[in-house]
């Protein structure tokens, strides 16, 4: 594959969605297709999941059943968005990917990682993200820009400690593999952020282009 696949990542109210749009509007005025999408979603079908996966409900959802139903969204989505997407060189933005599982699932659920790593490897193949950008920043903020939008989905209800683990997660990959992952400070102004992301630029030009 030939495109270039990043992935946006970080606890709630990170601003990966804001970011990843003002990151799409930079390399597009360099000429270079950018495609952006989400998880859990993507396609009409994943989307259908991602709904079953964020309201509340009175059944509880057990966290076999949530990791199943994450990845059965993500490959719907490979096959309908990502893979055709990158066989044609656009970049690739998406905002959460399986790291949001380690994190959610793995770290927040307790999941075993191993039995996390047996379905990426069956979903994805060898396919794993170029670069992940990891938004970092203390739970208390990212809740409280959460529940400034309003109505909290299933996950934003959980308890902070859920989201610590969440976070440390996060962390843990990024230092585990320095080299796939870029750790940036969310907790400062917005236009803080986006200075980081202007300096962080050139390098993810030269790859499109490398
Ligand atoms: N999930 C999972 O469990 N397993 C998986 O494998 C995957 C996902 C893929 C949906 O994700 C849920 O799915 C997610 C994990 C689970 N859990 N939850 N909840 P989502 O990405 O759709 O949900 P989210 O993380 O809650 O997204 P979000 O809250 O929309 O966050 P965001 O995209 O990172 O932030 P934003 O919308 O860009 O910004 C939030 C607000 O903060 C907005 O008003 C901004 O204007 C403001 N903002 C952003 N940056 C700043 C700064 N720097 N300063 C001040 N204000 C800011």
């Amino acid at each position: 594959m030939s495109g270039l696949f990043i992935t946006l990542e970080g606890p709630e109210g990170a601003g990966k969605s804001t970011n990843r749009e003002y990151l799409a509007e930079r390399m597009k005025r360099q000429g270079i297709e950018v495609v952006l999408t989400r998880e859990p979603g993507g396609t009409p079908l994943a989307e259908r999941i991602r709904e079953l996966l964020l309201a509340p409900s009175d059944e509880v959802m057990g966290a076999n059943t949530e990791l199943l139903l994450v990845f059965a969204a993500r490959a719907q989505h490979l096959e309908g968005v990502i893979k055709p997407a990158l066989a044609r060189g656009a970049v690739v933005l998406c905002d959460r990917f399986t790291d949001a599982t380690y994190a959610y699932q793995g770290g927040g659920r307790g999941l075993p990682e191993a039995r996390i790593a047996l379905l990426e490897n069956f979903v994805q193949g060898e396919l794993r993200p170029d670069l992940t950008l990891v938004f970092d920043l203390p739970v208390e903020i990212g809740l409280a820009r959460a529940a400034a939008r309003g109505r909290l989905d299933r996950f934003e209800q959980e308890q902070r400690g859920f989201f610590e683990a969440v976070r440390q997660a996060y962390l843990d990959r990024a230092a585990a593999a320095p080299e796939r992952y870029r750790v940036i400070d969310a907790a400062v102004p917005l236009a803080e952020v986006q200075a980081r992301l202007d300096r962080l630029l050139p390098e993810l030009l030269e790859r499109c282009h490398g």
